[in-house]
C-alpha cells in the first residue's frame, strides 16, 4: 500500500458520504478540521475586533487633547484590546493551526479527545460575547489595563466580574485544549515517527500546551482572589485588610511572562516549518531547536518580576531577574541563528508564506533586543510604563505572532481550501503590512525614550509629531488587513485555480502527502512507514 495513492480514493468512495451538513455540522462538530477552521474564524473576527479597538486609540492619540472618547472609556479600549488580542486572536489562532495540522503532520486521523475539542472551541464565542455585552453595562468594561493590576481591577464596576468570568472561561477552554495536544502528540504519531523525527510546530505546541497547563491555574487563582476581594470580604490585595496589591502582580506575572511565549513558541514552530520548504534544505539545528524550545519554556518560570523593577524589589532580586531574562536571549539567539543558516546556500524562492517569515526573523529580532534593552534594571526604571514597552511588546507580538499566523495562513490555505491563493495580492498584503506596521511601532521606541506614558488618552504637545505618525501608520495598516481578508475569501470560493496535493515543492512534512483540499477524513490509515522514513530522511532526521 502506498500511502499517497491509498487515501484520496479511500477519503473520496467512502467517507465524503459522511460529512455532516448545515448548523448541526458546527455546532456538534468533531472534526479536527471542522474545528480548526471554526478556531479560525472566531480568531479572525476577534482580529478585526481587537483591531477596531486599537483605531480607536490612534484615532484619539493623533492629536493632543482629548477629542473623540471619555478618558473612562479610553482606557476600557485599550484593556479590551490587550485582552482580545491575546485571548481572543492570537492563542485561538494557534489552538486551530494545531487542531488542523497536528493530526495531518503527524499521521493521527483525529485528535485525541474529539468531543472535548468541540466542547474547547464552543466555550470561546460566549466569552468573547461577554467581553463584547461588558461596554454596556453601567461602569462600562474592565478599565485596570490587560493586567487587570489590584487594586483598581478591586474597585471597578461589574465590566470587572464579566470580564474575570470571561477569563476563567477561556482558561477551561485553553486547558482542554492543552490536554488534547498533548495526548494527541504523545500517543497518536504515525509508526515510525519518534518524537525527534516529528515536524518542529508539533514540538513546539506540545511545550506551549504544557506551559499552559501550568499557568493558567495561576492566571484563574489571580482573578478569583479579585473576585473575592470584590464581593466577598477577602482582602487578598487590599493593605487595610493585611493583604498586598503587589501580590496580584507576582502571580499575575508568574502566568503572564510564560503567557507571552505561549503566543511566541507556536510561532517559532510554524516559522521553522515556512523557512525550510522554501529555502529547499532541512532545518538547521532540528535538535537545538527543540532544546532551545524546552529551555525558553523552563527559563520563563523564572523571569516574570522583570515587569516589577519599579515596585521596590530587594536589589538582589532585581539582579536575579535581570540576569535570568538576559540568559532567555541564548536559547532565542540559537533559534534566529538555526534560521538564518537554514536559508543561507538555499535555493530560496520568495512567496508569500517566505516573506512572512522572513519579516518575522527581522522584527522579532528587533523586539527580542528592545526586551534585552528593557531587561536592564536602570534601563527599565526609566522606560517602566513608557511606549518603549508598547514599541516592545508589538514587535513581538504582531511582527511576530501575527506575522507568523499570515504566512500559516498562506502556507497551509491550498491544503484547507484546495485552491490557491492570488499571490500577487498575498505579496502585496505583506509589504503593505511591513511598512505601515513600522510606520506605527517605530516611532513609539522614540516616544517612549522621550518618556510618554502608555495608556493615557492624552499628551503633552512635545509628542505630537511621532503620535501623528503612530496613528496614519495604524490606519494604514488596519485598512491593510482587509486585502486578506478579501485574499482568504476569494481562495475559498476558488482563488487562482486548483492547489496540487503539495503546492510548495520544498515541501517535506506529512501533509503535503495527502490532496488537497485535505478530505474531511485523513490517516484513518496511518501513514506506511516507509513515507515517514521517507520524509525524515529529507528532513535529514535519524
Ligand atoms: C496592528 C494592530 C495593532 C495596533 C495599531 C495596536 C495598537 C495598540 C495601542 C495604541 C495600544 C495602547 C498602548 C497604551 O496606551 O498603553 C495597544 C496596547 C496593547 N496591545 Fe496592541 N495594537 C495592535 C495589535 C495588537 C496585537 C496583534 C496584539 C497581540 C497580542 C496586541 C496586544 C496589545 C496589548 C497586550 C496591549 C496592552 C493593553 C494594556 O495596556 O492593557 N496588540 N495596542
Ligand atoms: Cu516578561
Amino acid at each position: 500500500m502506498t500511502t499517497t495513492t491509498h487515501l484520496p480514493d479511500h477519503g473520496h468512495d467512502h467517507h465524503d458520504h459522511a460529512v455532516p451538513t448545515g448548523m448541526a455540522r458546527w455546532l456538534t462538530a468533531t472534526n479536527h478540521k471542522d474545528i480548526g477552521t471554526l478556531y479560525l474564524w472566531f480568531s479572525m473576527i476577534m482580529f478585526f475586533s481587537g483591531g477596531v479597538m486599537a483605531l480607536c486609540i490612534r484615532l484619539e492619540l493623533f492629536k493632543p487633547g482629548l477629542q473623540f472618547f471619555r478618558p473612562e472609556l479610553f482606557n476600557q479600549f485599550t484593556t479590551l484590546h490587550g485582552l482580545i488580542m491575546v485571548f481572543g486572536a492570537i492563542m485561538p489562532a494557534f489552538t486551530g493551526l494545531a487542531n488542523w495540522m497536528l493530526p495531518l503532520m503527524i499521521g493521527a486521523p483525529d485528535m485525541a479527545f474529539a468531543r472535548m475539542n468541540n466542547w474547547s472551541f464552543w466555550l470561546l464565542p460566549p466569552a468573547a460575547l461577554l467581553l463584547m455585552i461588558s461596554f454596556a453595562v453601567p461602569g462600562g468594561a474592565a478599565a485596570a489595563g490587560w493586567t487587570l493590576y489590584a487594586p483598581l481591577a478591586t474597585q471597578m464596576g461589574m465590566g470587572m466580574d464579566l470580564t474575570i468570568f470571561a477569563i476563567h472561561i477561556m482558561g477551561i477552554s485553553s486547558i482542554m485544549g492543552s490536554i488534547n495536544i498533548i495526548v494527541t502528540i504523545l500517543n497518536m504519531r504515525a509508526p515510525g515517527m519518534t518524537l525527534m523525527k516529528m515536524p518542529l510546530f508539533a514540538w513546539t505546541m506540545l511545550i506551549t500546551a504544557y506551559l499552559l497547563i501550568a499557568v493558567m491555574p495561576v492566571l484563574a487563582a489571580a482573578v478569583t482572589m479579585v473576585l473575592t476581594d470584590r464581593h466577598f470580604g477577602t482582602t487578598f490585595f487590599n493593605a487595610a485588610g493585611g493583604g498586598d496589591p503587589i501580590l496580584y502582580q507576582h502571580i499575575f506575572w508568574f502566568f503572564g511572562h510564560p503567557e507571552v511565549y505561549i503566543m511566541a513558541l507556536p510561532s517559532f514552530g510554524v516559522i521553522s516549518q515556512i523557512i525550510p520548504t522554501f529555502a529547499r534544505k532541512p532545518l538547521f539545528g532540528y535538535h537545538s531547536m527543540v532544546y532551545a524550545t524546552a529551555s525558553i519554556a523552563i527559563l520563563s518560570f523564572m523571569v516574570w518580576a522583570h515587569h516589577m523593577f519599579v515596585t521596590g524589589l530587594p536589589a538582589t532580586a532585581q539582579l536575579f531577574f535581570m540576569f535570568a531574562t538576559m540568559v532567555i536571549a541564548v536559547p532565542t539567539g540559537v533559534k534566529v541563528f538555526n534560521w538564518v543558516a537554514t536559508m543561507w546556500q538555499g535555493s530560496m524562492t520568495f512567496e508569500t508564506p517566505m516573506l512572512f517569515a522572513i519579516g518575522f526573523v527581522c522584527l522579532f529580532t528587533i523586539g527580542g533586543f528592545s526586551g534585552v534593552v528593557l531587561s536592564m534594571v536602570p534601563v527599565d526604571v526609566q522606560l517602566h510604563g513608557t511606549y518603549y514597552v508598547v514599541a516592545h511588546f508589538h514587535y513581538v507580538l504582531v511582527a511576530g505572532a501575527l506575522f507568523t499566523l499570515f504566512g500559516a495562513t498562506y502556507y497551509w490555505l491550498p491544503k484547507w481550501t484546495g485552491n490557491m491563493y492570488n499571490e500577487g495580492m498575498g505579496k502585496f498584503h505583506f509589504w503593505w503590512s511591513i511598512v505601515s506596521f513600522n510606520i506605527t511601532f517605530f516611532p513609539m521606541h522614540f516616544l517612549g525614550l522621550a518618556g510618554m506614558p502608555r495608556r493615557i488618552p492624552d499628551y503633552a504637545a512635545q509628542f505630537t509629531e511621532f503620535n501623528s505618525i503612530a496613528t496614519v501608520g495604524a490606519f494604514l495598516f488596519g485598512f491593510g488587513q482587509l486585502i486578506f481578508l478579501f485574499n482568504v475569501i476569494q481562495t475559498i470560493r476558488g482563488g487562482a485555480g486548483k492547489a496540487p496535493a503539495k503546492p510548495w515543492d520544498g515541501g517535506t512534512t506529512l501533509e503535503w502527502e495527502v490532496e488537497s483540499p485535505a478530505p474531511f477524513h485523513t490517516w484513518d490509515q496511518p501513514p506506511a512507514r516507509e513515507v515517514v522514513d521517507r520524509l525524515s530522511e529529507l528532513q535529514k532526521l535519524h
